[in-house]
Parts: structure tokens; sequence; C-alpha cells
């Protein structure tokens, strides 16, 4: 099969109401002015940029269960950016600019559907401090940020936030995570229950990047699934990137989030890509962004020095 890279599909999606920082949607623009676009085409790729998408207006939600700030407001983004995503993906690569991480309960929901259009599961990769897999019920703060992986798995709690209840929730178990540092309480008995796929920093410590993610690619290959990576700027450490609100020392090095965005684009899986909790307000000379877009490169190919190709396969056989 001839490699043929696809269309890279940007999109800026400026949601912050699913934290109680500010910021986060200035997001998308601090990537443009990054200059992630033209990285993407410098690597060959052809590349449209969608603009910012706006919240469609939903009828006001009858006040859910639990402890939800701006459930509404997040409703609204959700139901706006999962038929988006949907479309986008037939068309190429969609990467999504955010916007704080209640973005993936839109961008994740679309993807899903589309792969199973096309017969295929959907796995997603979920760099983050945090796991997100709090709902309503157990979360402390209400930030609905920290429910995202709940909502696209299809939770009860939260499904209220789509038109209809997921016909495609992702499965937990086929949710992996790095990088994770801080779980809430209650948060950690739901992640036990549903079996989410949880590579601690100690992982990390211990083995380093390759393993716990050359077993999640593996995995997809043999399932010929899509892969989703979800990148939360607070998966790297606050000293290389802290233009993020909720900052937890101990993150992840430069060396080991490239490792794992070229080990990644050695597979040829990824079908689309979240950059989300970048809050350009809190950066410095814009050095958090140029890294995510350097990281986005090293996602598309970009290399320090040739490389043998050491493992043949299907490029971007997703899209
Ligand atoms: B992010 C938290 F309290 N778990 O629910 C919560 F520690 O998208 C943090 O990963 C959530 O940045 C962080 O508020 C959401 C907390
Ligand atoms: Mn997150
Ligand atoms: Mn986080
Ligand atoms: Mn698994």
């Amino acid at each position: 099969e001839k490699a043929t890279p696809p269309t890279i599909h940007l999109l800026g999606v400026p949601v912050q109401d699913g934290t109680h920082e500010k910021g986060c949607l200035m997001g998308p623009d601090a990537l443009r002015t990054a200059g992630l676009r033209d990285t993407l085409e410098g690597l060959g790729f052809d590349c449209v940029d969608h603009g910012n998408l706006s919240p469609a207006a939903i009828d006001p939600m009858p006040a859910g269960k639990g402890n939800a700030l701006q459930f509404d407001a997040i409703a609204s983004w959700t139901r706006t950016l999962a038929p988006k995503a949907y479309e986008m993906a037939k068309n190429g690569f969609p990467l999504f600019m955010g916007g704080d991480h209640s973005l993936s309960m839109g961008s994740v929901a679309g993807m899903a559907r589309h792969a199973a259009e096309e017969g295929r599961e959907l796995f997603v990769l979920w760099l983050d401090a945090h796991t997100d897999f709090n709902t309503p019920l157990t979360s402390e703060s209400g930030n609905m940020h920290g429910m995202s992986v709940a909502a696209f798995c299809g939770l009860p709690e939260l499904s209220g936030l789509y038109e209809a209840p997921l016909d495609h929730p992702v499965n937990p178990a086929q949710v992996h995570m790095m990088g994770i540092r801080s779980i809430d309480q209650k948060e950690r008995d739901l992640l036990r229950r549903h079996h989410v796929k949880i590579n601690d920093m100690r992982v990390l410590d211990e083995m380093g990047v390759i393993r716990p993610l050359m077993e999640l690619i593996d995995e997809v290959k043999s399932r010929n699934a899509m892969l989703h990576v979800s990148l939360d700027v607070d998966f790297l450490d606050p000293e290389i990137a802290p233009a993020v609100g909720t900052t937890v020392p101990g993150g992840a090095t430069l060396r080991e989030a490239h490792l794992i965005m070229e080990l990644l684009h050695e597979s040829g899986y990824v079908s689309s890509l979240d950059l989300v909790e970048l809050n350009p307000f809190l950066d410095h000379r814009g050095k958090t962004a140029e890294l995510l877009t350097d990281l986005t490169a090293s996602l598309f190919g970009r290399t320090i020095f040739d490389r043998p190709t050491r493992r043949p396969g299907p490029r971007h056989r997703s899209v």
C-alpha cells in the first residue's frame, strides 16, 4: 500500500467552561501563532484551518444530579463538536486545538462514531496528569474538564451532554492513560470498576515509555482499530510546560514526550489528536505553545536525523 498523507483538518475549540481558570479560550490562537499549520505543511501535509467552532445554543436542561458546573454550556459545545468531528474524520485527520479538556467529550464521541461506521474500534491514548474520570456524583470541584473520559465512555450521569445516549461509547478498557499522578478518591473506585488502563508515573519511572506504549500500539494493530490521542498540557512537567491551570509536579520529560509521538507516528494508526488545556495567559514567551507544536511535528513524522524504517507497515491506515 502506497503511503498517502492525509489532509490535516485544524479546528479551534475555544471552550473554557470546563474549568474555573480563565484563559484556555486563547489556546487555538496561541497554537496558530506558534506556527502549527506551517510546521505541518513543512512536513508535506495539506492542511486546512477550519477556524474556531462556536457552540450552538441549546434549551436549558433539567438540573442534573450532583456537582457539575456549567453543564449546559458544556453540553452545547459537545453537541456542536461531536458531529463536526465526525464529518472532519471522513476527509482526513482532525486536529482539535483546545480549549479545556471537556473538548474531548465531543471530539472522541465523533471519532468513535466515525470508527464504528468504518467497522473499526476506537482506542484512546490519554496523556494527562489526571484521569478525568469523575462524574457529577464523584467530582469534588465540579469542573467538567475532569469528567471527559467518563462522558465519552457513556457513563449515564453524563449522557445528558449528548443529543441522545451514545450509540458508540468508547470501551473504558480501550482507554490507555499515561503520565497519571493525580486521582481523586471516588474517581479511583470508578476507574477500577470500569477497567480503565492506567500507566501512572511510577510505570514510566520503572520502564520508560516504550513498553507501555508498544503494548497499546500492538493491541491497536492486532484489532486494526483506530487510535485517538488526547494530549493534556499537564502531562508534561510544569518546568517545561508552564502554560496550564492545573500543574502537577513530576510530569513527563521533553524526550519522553517526543519519543511517544515518534513511536505513534511510526505505528501509522493514529486517526486524530486533541491538544488541550493550553492556557496562553500563563505561558512564558510562548514556550508551551511552541512545545506543543514541536510534539505535533514529531507525531507527523519529524525526526532529528534520518531513520531506517524499522516497522514497515501501512501508514495512516486509519484514514
Ligand atoms: B484536566 C480534578 F480535583 N480531578 O476533578 C477535578 F484534582 O483536564 C482535576 O486533566 C481535574 O486538567 C483536571 O477537578 C482536569 C482535581
Ligand atoms: Mn485532562
Ligand atoms: Mn490534566
Ligand atoms: Mn487494553
